[in-house]
Parts: structure tokens; sequence; C-alpha cells
């Protein structure tokens, strides 16, 4: 509330205020958000040009899953920034702040770029299409509970229960990229950058939950908006531009091991 209250006197907004005109007039949300659209603008057509050259099914797959990814996220963060997606809530007893700007548009559009990531994993290490399906099944979920969780307002118990569900979703997520699909990337002679874009994305997506457990929409330690939002924003470069950059880079080199699914001589 301090925090509205804050904005409301530096632009003498009177209540009820315009989301949107919250997120103008805090420069570090603002900047969190604009930071990655402009990225992932420049990822879309980096990506485009990148793809010229990929010629097989399997190879083009991967390609154009990528490709959605900056696209998707335009979309996503065009949406935080007009206040479409953003909204303030009150919150239930027990939560250490009274009202809270949620970027509920977040974790909304996880559910469409999250399945993109493991889609494009899933298609480099060829993996069974019932693994697939349990795998992002498991994400989505993992994403759609992660926004009731966000938006519970009923008890502050209910929404760390939605967080707990979410983490179970999540742990599934995690074993299939630590456990099993490391071994059909193997079988598919995918290992090195599996292994390196595997590591990229446990490290990376692990740091989500934290943010969300710190942040404003948790235990509130980090209590400004755009500090959890910069976070979240960090995050989103490197799980998203950056992995997806390495695993384009890597299958336009190595069309033959993608398209044969055998080791390269
Ligand atoms: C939440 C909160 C509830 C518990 C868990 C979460 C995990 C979120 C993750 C998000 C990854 C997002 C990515 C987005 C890229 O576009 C929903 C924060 C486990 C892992 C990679």
């Amino acid at each position: 509330l301090g925090y509205i209250e804050a904005v409301l006197t530096e632009f003498s907004i009177a209540y009820p205020l315009q989301v949107a005109e919250v997120v103008e007039g805090d420069s570090l949300l603002a900047s969190s958000l604009w930071v990655n659209v402009a990225l992932a603008g420049v990822a879309a057509l980096l990506f485009t040009y990148m793809g010229l050259s990929v010629r097989g099914e399997r190879s083009r797959l991967i390609w154009v899953v990528a490709l959605f990814i900056p696209l998707v996220s335009i979309s996503s963060y065009l949406g935080l920034l007009s206040g479409l997606t953003i909204g303030t809530l009150e919150m239930p007893a027990g939560h250490p702040l009274d009202e809270v700007i949620s970027q509920w548009g977040r974790y909304l559009t996880w559910s469409l770029s999250t399945p993109l990531i493991l889609g494009a994993l899933g298609w480099l290490a060829r993996v069974d299409k019932a693994d697939m399906v349990a795998v992002i099944g498991a994400d989505i979920g993992m994403c759609l509970t992660g926004l009731a969780a966000a938006q519970t307002t009923a008890s502050i118990e209910l929404r760390w229960a939605f967080y707990l569900v979410s983490c179970a979703f999540f742990i599934a997520v995690l074993y299939a990229l630590l456990v099993t699909w490391p071994q059909d990337a193997q079988a598919a002679g995918t290992s090195e950058i599996f292994d390196t874009l595997r590591l990229l994305t446990v490290v990376l997506w692990l740091g989500y939950p934290i943010v969300w457990a710190v942040g404003v929409e948790g235990l509130a330690l980090i209590e400004s908006v755009g500090t959890t939002s910069w976070l979240y924003s960090g995050l989103d470069i490197f799980a998203k531009y950056v992995f997806a950059f390495l695993l384009l880079r890597w299958v336009a080199n190595n069309q033959q091991v993608v398209e044969s699914g055998t080791v390269a001589e």
C-alpha cells in the first residue's frame, strides 16, 4: 500500500488509478518490461535469419518452435506494459502486504512459452510422444497452478497450497530433464548440446519459484514490484533468448545429426 500511495502522491492520480499508469510511473517496473520487448524483437529477427539455412524436417521443427519463443514473449510483455494483464489484489490476512500489483499475465503466458522450450529440448533429444505429453502437461499444470497461487485471495494458506502443487508439477519436469531425457539425448547423438541447455534450463528455472517466494506475491522479503519484475525479466532473458540462440546455432551447424538421430562420425 505504501508503494501505491507513493505512486499516487508522485503523480497525483486519483484513485482508482489505471494500472497502465502505475507501470508508466514506475521506471524500474517499466524498464524491466521494455527491455524484454526490445530483446525479444532482436531475437525474433536474428532467429529468422539463422533459420534460413535450416532444411531438414526435425531441424525446422526445432527452429520454428525456437522462433515462437520471442514472439510469445513480445506479446506477453506488451500485455503487461499496457496494463491488460496486470492487476491490483487485496491480500488475505497473514500476507506481509495489504495490496499487491500482480503481473498475472506472466504466469499465463508461461503456459505457452515453457512448452515451446520443453518441446524444443524434447525433439532435440528424440524423446517419445508419451514422454513429451507427460512433461509438457506437467509444465502447463505448473504454470496454471502458479497463476492460481498468485491470484488467490481467499486465504494465505490456499495461496501456498497452490504454490506447493505447482512445485510438485515442477519436480516432474525436473526429473525428466535430469534423469530420463539425457538418456534419450545420448542415443540421439545430441548429448553435447542437450547437456548444456539442460543445465541452463534447470538452473534458471529454479530461480522462478525462488523469486515468487521472496517477491511481492510470496513472503515479500523483496517489497518492490519493480525489483521482483526485474528478477523475472532477467531470468527470462537467459531462459528464453540465450537458450534459443544456443539451440539454433547448434541445430544450424549440426542438421545431419538432428535428422539422422545418430552420433556423427
Ligand atoms: C511458480 C510459482 C509456483 C511454484 C513454481 C513456479 C515455477 C515457475 C517456473 C517458470 C518458468 C518460466 C519460464 C518462462 C519463460 O518464458 C509458477 C513461479 C515451481 C519454473 C522459463
